[in-house]
């Protein structure tokens, strides 16, 4: 069967890389090449960011105000609530993810534009209440410059969408770096963005590897601020290349959210939540809820209803409606996992169930696996899997599940399973992570921020606040007094 052939955008021509080079995508499903991209270097790279300086130095863009950036932004969501099943199909074919979830999020996706549409006209500057009378000082929010987002495979439109949004909103430029393994669907976005009017070269995607083309756009000299979503080790690479051009950074990383099940829970609700957490995407997510702490009393009860409900998870082709658990999104995701559960094994966690691939003719399948950890410092209670793969340990105080909770390199995310309010809000305050869900899990909106504590990173993105990030304040200074300026050797 041929090979889906995409282009790359630079500077708002579609073209192919500059030395011809392509490099195909695999279908996680049959782990059979589907698409085929061009394979970007350095020289592409420069292309692209030269010209979002360009374009972002120009007068056309410098002449759309805010307000109608916002109405650029909008008319973007409505393309994309326009192509919904198609950008879905699409999403689900690049990154194996089932197609109910990419149906939901691409569903969801508009929200972000527009929500984010409406604040590119409320970034206000501030009058400062000096302490110097004959003075006066006023701020200004300022764009920053070439924005590089560096986005991963396991969800690219949405994790593209709170990036582009506010930074357009700001009036920066963008240059979009998809995973070498899902690029399609950003394609297409950067299609539905020139539909919308958005001027040429504003927004660019360039295809290719991490170490190349990636590194080649973090590093480079035009770029003002990183915007990466992935993992740990590659972050700290986009740190030492960023740091020698002083570019601004958002890290949003991984995780080992704890899900903190008390004896007090609707059980019912909370192992619908910790499935969810765990086996949804196939434990692809950022935010997976993979350490489980159960309190003692309800442990072995809880656990067994666990593994009777995870045994019954139908895996299957992300393609199909009946599918709950799709295939691991690269054959490397899928040699990580195994790795992990070989460890896990090697460490003495009891295996309750899984373990081992899916027995699916093809694709990288693997199955629902739980492990029983004997302590918060076993490897698989610390280390992120990206995988469905849990741990799970019990608690008998709240103090102990707390301790535990907090005992991880990570910060993102947690989620908490009781009826009683005042543990709920307590649990709530005392977690360090980004994000806490008190009966409930894997909720996001356009209005509630996301990021991370610890190696989870740093930076926030969506909320009222994911503007400001791609703004930088200037301060004017007003000299009020008709009196010439005394002493030059004192600060004033
Ligand atoms: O991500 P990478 P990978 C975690 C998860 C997973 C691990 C590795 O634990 O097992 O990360 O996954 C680009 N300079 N998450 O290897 O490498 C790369 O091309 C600049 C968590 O897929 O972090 C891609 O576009 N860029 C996560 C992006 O970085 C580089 C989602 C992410 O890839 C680069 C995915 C370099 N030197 C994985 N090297 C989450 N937080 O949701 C790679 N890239």
């Amino acid at each position: 069967m041929s090979l889906q052939e995409f282009n790359m955008s630079i500077a708002g021509e579609w073209t192919g890389a500059n030395s011809g080079k392509v490099f195909e995508s695999l279908d996680p499903a049959t782990a059979s090449p589907w698409a085929q991209f061009p394979d970007a270097d350095e020289s592409d790279v420069n292309r692209a960011v030269e010209a979002a300086d360009r374009v972002f130095k120009s007068s056309e863009w410098r002449s759309i105000n805010a307000t109608a950036r916002g109405k650029l932004l909008r008319k973007l969501g409505d393309l994309v609530a326009q192509n919904i099943e198609t950008l879905a199909q699409l999403e689900s074919r690049d990154n194996g993810k089932l197609i109910r979830e990419t149906r939901a999020q691409v569903n969801y996706l508009p929200e972000f534009f527009y929500y984010t549409a409406g604040l590119a006209d409320k970034v206000e500057g501030e009058t400062l209440p000096l302490d110097k009378t004959d003075m006066m000082a006023y701020t200004i929010r300022e764009p920053l410059g070439v924005v590089a987002a560096i986005i991963p495979w396991n969800s690219p439109l949405y994790l593209t969408a709170i990036k582009l949004a506010p930074a357009l909103a700001a009036g920066n430029t963008i240059v979009l770096k998809p995973s070498e393994h899902a690029s399609a669907t950003l394609i297409e976005l950067v299609k539905l963005a020139e539909l919308a009017g958005i001027p040429k070269g504003v927004v660019s995607v360039v295809t290719g590897f991490g170490p190349s083309t990636g590194a080649a756009l973090s590093s480079h000299p035009l770029v003002r601020k990183v915007a990466f979503t992935g993992g740990a080790a590659t972050a700290k690479h986009v740190i030492r290349s960023s740091a020698e051009n002083f570019a601004k950074l958002s890290l949003e990383l991984g995780g080992k959210s704890p899900q903190i099940v008390f004896e007090d829970a609707d059980l019912d609700s909370a192992l619908n939540g910790i499935v969810a957490g765990i086996f949804a995407a196939s434990g692809q997510s950022c935010v997976a809820g993979s350490r489980l702490l159960i309190q003692r009393s309800v442990y072995n009860k809880f656990l067994d209803a666990l593994v009777e409900k995870a045994s019954k998870i139908k895996i299957g082709d992300p393609a199909l409606d009946e599918s709950e658990m799709g295939p691991m999104a690269t054959a490397q995701q899928l040699a990580v996992v195994e790795s992990f559960v070989e460890q896990a094994k090697k460490q003495g966690a009891k295996l309750r169930l899984g373990g081992e691939r899916a027995d699916l003719e093809k694709g990288w399948y693997y199955q629902p696996t739980i492990f029983e950890c004997a302590a918060n410092s076993d490897y698989l209670m610390q280390e992120e899997v990206f995988g469905p793969v849990a741990a799970v340990i019990p608690f008998d105080t709240e103090e102990e599940a707390l301790a535990m909770a907090n005992d991880s390199n990570y910060g993102l995310a947690a989620g908490v399973w009781t009826r009683d309010i005042a543990r709920a809000h307590r649990v709530a305050r005392d977690v360090h992570s980004g994000i806490i869900w008190v009966n409930t899990y894997r909720v996001v909106s356009a209005m509630a921020s996301i990021g991370g504590y610890k190696h989870s990173g740093y930076g926030r993105e969506s909320g009222i606040d994911s503007v400001l990030a791609y703004t930088e304040r200037k301060t004017v200074w007003i000299n009020l007094s008709s009196d010439p300026m005394s002493d030059p050797f004192v600060m004033r």
